[in-house]
């Protein structure tokens, strides 16, 4: 901020030479990254929901009960552990402070995640392989989901929700094939109360 203002009509000199080149390097870099933009969404396979329905928390609320009653295999740490067949559907739910339930998913088959917040915003994101999306309560987001590697894949919140955002986790198993299927069926009704 100057003490004195500027001399008079100051914005009717020329701009300089270096200026305007500055701010022609400027605007390309702009524009380079904002059509960046447009291809990455389109090559970059980042998986981008595209479908979403308007649904209220209740009504989520009582598709994700059903679902969870009718695949639920056990309990993991007082958490319902559900394996849906493949090619169905997946209904997740968000919480204040969960994810859940406990999926248990087939290597190679095609399931298709519904992600929902019943309470406020909330974030979906599966590590290791670091996919992440943001879930606004309110809406239902479908994501096409095929799991390539079988193992144990966390999830985390990665909205900050409130005093027990930290503790907000979730869990996917993936097997490799119906034997181990079996054994996590075992494994997870063994633990039920
Ligand atoms: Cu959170």
């Amino acid at each position: 901020m100057s003490l004195r203002p500027p001399a008079e009509g100051w914005y009717e000199t020329p701009i300089a030479r270096d200026e305007r080149g500055w701010v022609a390097v400027a605007m390309s870099v702009c524009l380079c990254l904002f059509f960046w933009m447009i291809g990455w969404h389109l090559y970059g396979q980042q998986n981008p929901s595209s479908i979403s329905y308007r649904i209220s928390p209740s009504e989520y609320m009582q598709l994700h009960l059903q679902w969870v009653e009718r695949y639920r295999i056990g309990e993991e740490n007082g958490v319902p552990v559900v394996a849906p067949p493949p090619g169905s559907d997946v209904l997740l739910l968000a919480q204040m402070w969960r994810w859940s339930p406990v999926v248990v998913l087939q290597k190679g088959q095609e399931y298709t995640f519904h992600l929902a917040s019943v309470d406020l915003l909330h974030g979906f994101s599966l590590q290791p392989v670091n996919m992440n999306f943001m879930v606004y309560p309110g809406y239902d987001y479908v994501l096409r989901f095929r799991p390539r590697e079988a193992g144990e894949f966390h999830i985390l919140c990665n909205e900050f929700c409130g005093i027990g955002h930290h503790l907000m986790t979730g869990k996917v198993y993936v097997v490799e094939n119906a034997a181990e299927l079996e054994r996590l069926r075992q494994r997870f009704r063994g633990s039920q109360p």
